[in-house]
């Protein structure tokens, strides 16, 4: 097999260029490649080196299918330090993402050039690791401890100019890369460069209570990880050990989280969240229908956050409301959700006007006519939405997409009351939409391929991770939240309680525990669809009736200012006697008793009601794969991320 790796001299530049698509990963035969070039660059009349790659983007990051197996020789660590021993002064160009082992071969390079679209980054610690080829011991001598920080225990990669300020970066090559890095790489031979080691140079002065500060802040914002702190303590041992030491210390922190439990999760997430585009007997080149202009139905929260969605990605939306009034509200909250991202810095004041100019509102559904989809996003009425689908099926263009943003409702029913129903397909949104990147699409009985298809592209557009789900109620999220909701009741009335749960939950990782959350949907949503279901459609009263006191009590949730919990200004929970009471007194109705309760069942209990749930969801070809489960509650129900999702994490046990 050909080497993805080849060097020629070109003129009296040794240049390197890898070429190994997707995204030119440092496999073995990368790596070899790369120390093969080198031992010819070391004895030829090349003056200079130039390490470039082809394809879509600069070497994206050690070949992550490698982890979890035996090393294969050359190691990535031999492979920078040789660069940098290098005699002959090593340039390195960067064009679309250097990440990780990735941005590692620059750093070790003696200068750096890249296009000013380039980013760069060591996104190691969402994998569970930490950068292992050096990248802990030379990116604080380059940028500063700080800066260095920063870039390593976020994972998020940077523009090139903000390198070039950070020091990360040496210029910014204008026009074609080959041609201006090479011009660059003579330049620098010819003013007799000589190989600038990234090593031998000293770290920028810095603030002494950085690294206290660091962990501290990494404990609460990336509470139970291990390896945000491991990076702290590894830029520490920069500036503390001798260059050799410090990469020693990087060597067995990097030892110790790739054995971990928690890098095996991120990995099994990193591919799982790959996996979870693709469809089973769907050809890859199904083809797509275009999408740029769209109709979103209802103004509320939820449609208001599916139509910035769009808008942030460039393509123009149709707001439908059924008044004046209501219209004018739901630009209302549209307006304050743009402000409030100026305010936060998350958004320029003038990208924030071009998208919230994208957004149109009408009253009239004829306003639909010519776009390309509509997305349906009122409230959970079965008649409403099949009356709006009928309407979409009188007023849309043929071919339009016609989705439902129902978190519960058949699907199939609502494709059967138009002429279309190969047309139709759920995407379902989690709120606030314009943030949460899960997007669950709906495959019904008779949506055709290619609506699926534009479907799935379109969400990667919109910057949402896509799964899709059959036809079921609740689909695959909140269908397994159910059982998970109804053992939540069962441990309150067993003897719990809700802090205890919610306590538990979050301190094992779950962004919020599940009272908090049932008291963020509203507890009176529930009750009232109960009021319309007989005892024996509403099922064991141990799953519900604590919630039907609560609401009896006028406690509806955080909206009201009491729940679960009751809650000041800034909706903190406090604990609250009479929900205790409330608990104990359904316990005695209901003939439970009551006993001590430990954290480990409480976890244990709930996460096992997911699980099962989520066996009978692939049982019945619900979901496609397991990890496909674990992505949808990873991005959509907090579930955290470093344990893999419930069915990795059953299966790992
Ligand atoms: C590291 O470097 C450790 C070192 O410090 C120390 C070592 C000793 N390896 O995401 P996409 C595949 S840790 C293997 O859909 P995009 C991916 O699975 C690494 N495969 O494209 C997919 O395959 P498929 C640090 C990889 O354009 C295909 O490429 N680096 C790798 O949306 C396309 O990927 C990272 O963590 C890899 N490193 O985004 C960067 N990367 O087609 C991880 C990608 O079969 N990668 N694949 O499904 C990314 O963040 C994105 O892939 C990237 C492109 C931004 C590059």
């Amino acid at each position: 097999m050909a080497s993805p790796v080849n060097y020629t001299l070109t003129d009296n530049i040794g240049v390197i260029r890898i070429d190994s698509p997707p995204v030119n990963a440092l496999s073995q035969a990368v790596r070899q490649g790369i120390m093969d070039a080198l031992d010819v660059a070391g004895s030829d009349a090349s003056e200079a080196v130039l390490i470039i790659c082809d394809g879509r983007t600069f070497i994206a990051g050690a070949d992550i299918s490698e982890f979890g197996k035996p090393l294969l020789d050359p190691w990535l660590p031999e492979v920078v330090d040789r660069i940098e021993a290098t005699q002959k002064p090593v340039v390195a160009a960067i064009h679309g993402t250097a990440l990780g082992g990735g941005f590692e071969v620059p750093l070790s390079a003696h200068y750096r050039c890249a296009v000013a679209t380039a980013k760069v980054g060591l996104p190691e610690v969402k994998l569970g690791l930490l950068p292992g080829a050096g990248g802990t011991q030379r990116t604080p001598r380059l940028a500063g401890v700080e800066a260095a920080l920063q870039l390593m225990t976020s994972g998020v990669p940077i523009p090139a100019a903000q390198a070039m300020e950070a020091g990360l970066v040496d210029k910014i090559v204008d026009g074609e890369l080959y041609e201006g890095a090479l011009a660059w790489t003579k330049e620098l031979a010819a003013g007799g460069a000589a190989p600038r080691r990234t090593s031998e140079q000293e770290i920028p002065p810095f603030e002494p209570a950085v690294f206290a500060n660091y962990r501290a802040t990494l404990a609460k914002r990336a509470r139970g990880q291990v390896a945000p702190q491991s990076i702290v303590d590894c830029v520490e041992g920069a500036v503390t050990l001798p260059f050799a030491d410090g990469l020693a210390l990087e060597r067995s922190k990097f030892s110790e989280l790739m054995d971990g439990e928690q890098s095996a999760a991120l990995r099994h997430f990193f591919f799982a969240e790959r996996q979870a585009a693709k469809i089973d007997g769907l050809a890859k080149d199904t083809p797509v229908r275009p999408v740029e202009s769209v109709g979103v139905i209802g103004g509320g929260t939820m449609g208001g956050g599916i139509a910035m969605s769009f808008a942030n990605a460039g393509i123009a939306v149709t707001l439908i409301e059924i008044s004046d009034e209501a219209l004018a509200r739901g630009m209302a909250i549209i307006e304050k959700n743009y402000a409030g991202s100026v305010q936060r810095g998350k958004l320029s004041e003038d990208k924030a006007a071009a998208c919230r100019a994208l957004i149109a509102g009408s009253t009239d559904y004829a306003s639909l006519a010519e776009v390309d989809l509509v997305i349906e996003a009122v409230f959970e009425d079965p008649d409403l939405k099949k009356a709006i689908f009928a309407k979409l099926d009188g007023v849309c263009k043929p071919g339009a997409i016609l989705a439902t943003n129902t978190s519960y409702q058949d699907v199939d029913a609502i494709a059967a009351v138009t002429q279309r129903p190969e047309d139709v397909i759920g995407t379902h949104f989690f709120s606030p939409a314009h943030i949460m990147k899960l997007l669950e699409v709906v495959r019904g009985e008779k949506t055709a391929d290619d609506v699926l298809a534009t479907c799935m592209k379109l969400a990667k557009r919109i910057r949402k991770v896509p799964v899709v789900s059959g036809v079921c109620y609740g689909f695959i999220g909140n269908r397994m939240l159910q059982p998970y909701g109804k053992q939540s009741q069962l441990l309150l009335l067993e003897g719990a309680t809700p802090e205890q749960v919610d306590g538990a939950m979050q301190k094992w990782g779950m962004a919020m525990g599940p009272l908090r959350v049932f008291d963020l949907a509203g507890l009176d949503v529930g009750y009232k669809a109960r009021q319309a279901l007989s005892d024996e459609q509403k099922g064991d009263p141990a799953g519900y009736r604590v919630m039907d006191h609560l609401v009896e009590a006028d406690r509806h949730g955080q909206k009201t200012g009491s729940g679960f919990y009751t809650y000041d200004d800034h909706r903190n929970p406090t604990p609250c006697p009479d929900v205790h009471k409330i608990i104990e007194d359904t316990a005695a109705e209901l003939g439970i008793e009551r006993r001590e309760i430990s954290d480990e069942e409480i976890v244990d209990r709930l996460i096992s009601a997911l699980v099962d749930e989520g066996r009978k969801i692939i049982d019945e070809g619900i979901a496609q794969r397991s990890s496909d489960i674990d992505v949808v509650y990873v991005y959509g129900y907090g579930f955290p991320a470093h344990r893999g999702g419930p069915m990795f994490y059953a299966d790992s046990r």
